[in-house]
């Protein structure tokens, strides 16, 4: 069309309509191909894409109780048996709280055995649940008979320590509670977590907030308390001792009883703590704490779901 110019006037007209003609063929049949291309696209999308209605749907995997959930809701529940509130409490507590009226004062070296995270001057992540007992007797008088679970703080990380872990502690206060009392409460609570058989012993301790203190084994999961296996080697779970300590306990300490204004010639009480990743560590048989935090489904799977 462009080159039309270069011919005679007289000669472009005939040549306009025949350019013209051709411009309106290549169109049509461009139009034309593509067309057909559209429709082998659409007939091979057809074939090939078909959508099989009948296959089941994509499901999402089911949630899991988290392991320290499960082992938390059974040590809670054998204590509610006998007759044991859930009191809770701050996890960021004062100093006083924490550490003063439990008979650990400023500057002593007690405070060494729990390394604690500060948030402020007086105020720290608590180290135990011990301080949510002293503010349920700052409020209310014996008899009582409470358990106090929930998370705790200490600047400690390997396999089987833990910044945050959880604690289930408790304590019955009322006049002539005695060790026998102590004995017999932990000792049922034991036989019902582990086994109704399990043999349990009673050590001498000792803890700033209790006096007398003992620290409380169990027989070994794995080898039943014979320290060995059938090939004579140190039973890995307990070493070769034959026991797993479990429980922290003793009779509440009168300095402890003056702090939040009882008489201790008048009552007398039995506290316990435990850790509870330690009990689903061995229940379970996990050899590394850290697994309960990274939320891997593949250790979560494990689990008995609801
Ligand atoms: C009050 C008075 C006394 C709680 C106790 C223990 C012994 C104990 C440890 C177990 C493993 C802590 O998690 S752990 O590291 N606990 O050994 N706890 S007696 O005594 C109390 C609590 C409250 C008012």
């Amino acid at each position: 069309m462009r080159g039309l110019k270069d011919f005679p006037i007289e000669e472009r007209p005939r040549l306009g309509e025949q350019l013209n003609q051709l411009r309106r063929l290549l169109e049509e049949q461009i139009e034309e191909r593509l067309k057909a291309l559209k429709a082998e696209k659409r007939e091979k999308a057809l074939n090939e894409e078909r959508a099989d209605i009948t296959l089941p749907g994509s499901r999402w995997e089911r949630g899991r109780i988290h392991p320290l959930t499960l082992v938390m809701d059974e040590i809670i529940d054998v204590f509610l048996g006998m007759g044991f509130e859930i009191a809770r409490g701050p996890d960021i507590e004062d100093d006083y709280h924490n550490f003063e009226a439990l008979n650990m004062p400023r500057d002593h070296p007690a405070r060494d055995m729990q390394d604690t995270f500060f948030v402020a001057r007086d105020r720290l992540l608590r180290t135990h649940t011990s301080p949510v007992q002293i503010r349920v007797m700052e409020r209310r008088k014996p008899p009582l008979q409470i358990i106090a679970p929930g998370a705790v703080y200490r600047h400690d990380d390997d396999a089987t320590h833990s910044p945050m872990f959880h604690q289930v502690e408790g304590f019955m206060v009322d006049r002539r509670i005695a060790f026998t009392d102590l004995k017999g409460v932990l000792t049922h609570f034991l036989r019902q977590i582990f086994r109704e058989d399990t043999g349990v012993r009673f050590r001498p301790s000792f803890f700033p907030f209790t006096e007398p203190s003992a620290e409380i084994d169990i027989q070994c999961l794995l080898c039943s308390g014979k320290g060995s296996t059938a090939e004579q080697a140190a039973c890995r779970v307990c070493k070769g001792s034959g026991w797993l300590e479990i429980l922290g306990a003793g009779m509440i300490d009168p300095e402890v009883f003056r702090f939040v204004g009882y008489d201790p010639e008048k009552v007398s009480g039995f506290a316990f703590g435990m850790g509870v990743e330690r009990i689903a560590m061995l229940k379970f048989g996990i050899e590394d704490i850290r697994l309960f935090f990274q939320n891997d489904m593949r250790f979560s799977r494990q689990f008995p779901s609801f």
